[in-house]
């Protein structure tokens, strides 16, 4: 048997951060907001999950948010549930080599392949999610609920400047959020909302505090539905 690197042992550990959601919700602009307000108290790390290109992780190196070295591509080549969930070997390698390689950390974020509702991260690999939905996706998708919606750490309502645009009572959509929620948080988010951008921040410093008191325990929001694909292939990612 192969000798497991020395490093895997000695690097400290960060609070590594999943963000998931549906497909262009903004999830790698919420990353790249999150390291522009944080990278001077935190030290970050960035893991982006594509099926088959390295064009988030591009997109955050050209933003400028963070020294591109520390930004890291993970091209999953399948469904994007099966990187994050079922088999999250190449992203524990990839979050673990970041913080080998930038000892010591203080934050991971680790953004999903963007999909439909149903793609929550393993705790195996992140201590906290957040779930992205954007007005511009329907103001009912909130009750529509599934795993991310109903139960990851936090819910993101985003491009809430979009609302007039799209017919969405903003409000509306994040009592919806709340409801589905059993009193989980919630943030309804712009990045043109200086007050959100606060919100969003101030949650994440109480997490990674209580983090490093040892007082926050992984929470797996739950499996998605068994499905199939194009090719036959039905698997329920349980
Ligand atoms: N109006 C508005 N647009 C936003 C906001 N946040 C992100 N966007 C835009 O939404 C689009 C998608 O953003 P991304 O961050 O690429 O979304 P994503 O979820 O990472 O997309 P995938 O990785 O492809 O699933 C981009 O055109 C962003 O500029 C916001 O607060 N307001
Ligand atoms: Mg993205």
């Amino acid at each position: 048997m192969p000798e497991t690197p020395a490093h895997r042992h000695t690097a400290s550990r960060s609070f590594r951060l999943g963000v998931a959601g549906p497909v262009g919700t903004g999830k790698s602009s919420l990353i790249a907001l999150l390291c522009r307000e944080l990278r001077d108290v935190y030290r970050l790390g960035v893991i982006t999950n594509d099926i088959y290109t390295d064009e988030d992780a591009r997109f955050l190196r050209s933003a400028g948010v963070l020294d591109p070295e520390r930004i890291r591509a993970v091209e999953t080549g399948a469904c994007p549930h099966t990187a994050i969930r079922d088999d999250v070997t190449a992203n524990l390698l990839a979050v673990e080599d970041l913080e080998h390689d930038f000892d010591p950390l203080d934050v991971v974020l680790v953004e999903s392949g963007g999909d439909n509702l149903t793609a929550t991260f393993s705790p195996a690999l992140v201590d906290a999610q957040i779930f992205v939905l954007d007005v511009a996706g329907g103001g009912d998708v909130a009750r529509k609920g599934g795993p991310g919606i109903a139960r990851a750490d936090l819910l993101v309502v985003n491009k809430t400047d979009l609302g007039p645009y799209v017919g969405v009572d903003v409000e509306r959509m994040r009592a919806d959020a709340l409801a589905a929620r059993d009193g989980r948080p919630v943030i309804a988010l712009s990045r043109t909302d200086r007050a959100s951008i606060e919100e969003l921040t101030t949650w994440l410093h109480a997490l990674v505090a209580q983090f490093r008191s040892g007082e926050h325990s992984p929470v797996d929001p739950g499996p998605m539905a068994p499905h199939s694909h194009a090719d036959g292939t039905v698997h329920t990612h349980a």
